[in-house]
């Protein structure tokens, strides 16, 4: 199997909507719950186990700014932009800090960006919980795809993943292609992962191309 090496720089952080810089540069978003794993997913992507990109943390709420890492695909594709949101639905959180999250993950997703698709991860253990529905209605209110990625799927019995996985999708999960279920290693299922950004990304390239006349 072939890996794929992508490279990346941080570019930006926002703490507050103030803070939202824009960037000429198509965006892929991930979104979830905080601890479900948004920022070792990056670092998986981005192939790193050590010298992490995303900091990753195993106290639930650590970040809570949105991050913009800038990727290099390498030199025949062209670059975009992972944006990590800031984590919801962690339990002892107050009341100004939900406001906070909601007003800049609003202004977010209000602000002229060419957003391409959020990547809605979802503890593989426990499915979408209230939190995730809610995400869910508002993406698909906003009109903005939305691709379930399942996470810690190597921390569920494994004789049970394909029932669980039926169980999750009979339940009316939505998603524009079938969801992935990640490990937190770079394996098969994040190749796939990067061939499916790789084709949404190209794809949006070639629309933006001018017809020759
Ligand atoms: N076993 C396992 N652990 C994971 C996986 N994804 C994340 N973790 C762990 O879950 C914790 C939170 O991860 P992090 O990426 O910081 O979550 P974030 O808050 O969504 O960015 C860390 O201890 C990670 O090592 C996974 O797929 N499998
Ligand atoms: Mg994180």
């Amino acid at each position: 199997m072939r890996l794929t090496c992508w490279t990346a720089d941080l570019i930006g952080a926002a703490y507050n909507s103030g803070q939202l810089s824009a960037f000429d540069l198509p965006e892929v978003v991930v979104a979830g719950r905080s601890n479900v794993g948004k920022s070792t997913l990056i670092n998986v992507l981005l192939n790193r186990t050590s010298n992490k990109v995303a900091y990753v943390s195993s106290k639930p709420g650590k970040t809570r700014s949105l991050n913009f890492y800038r990727i290099n695909p390498g030199k025949a594709e062209a670059p975009f932009i992972i944006t990590d949101l800031p984590g919801y639905g962690y339990a002892v959180r107050a009341p100004a800090e939900r406001k906070n999250w909601f007003d800049l993950v609003n202004s977010y997703f209000d602000s002229k960006r060419d957003i391409q698709f959020v990547m809605h991860l979802i503890d593989f253990r426990h499915g979408p919980l209230a939190g995730d529905m809610e995400l869910t209605e508002w993406l698909d209110a906003m009109g903005m795809p939305r691709l379930v990625i399942f996470t810690k799927g190597d921390k569920a019995p494994k004789g049970r993943v394909r029932g669980m996985y039926q169980r999750y999708m009979k339940g009316g999960l939505t998603s524009i292609l079938p969801p992935l279920v990640t490990t937190g290693r770079n394996d098969e299922e994040t190749e796939r992962l990067r061939g499916i950004i790789r084709k949404i990304i190209s794809e949006r390239m070639r629309d933006l191309r001018v017809p020759s006349s």
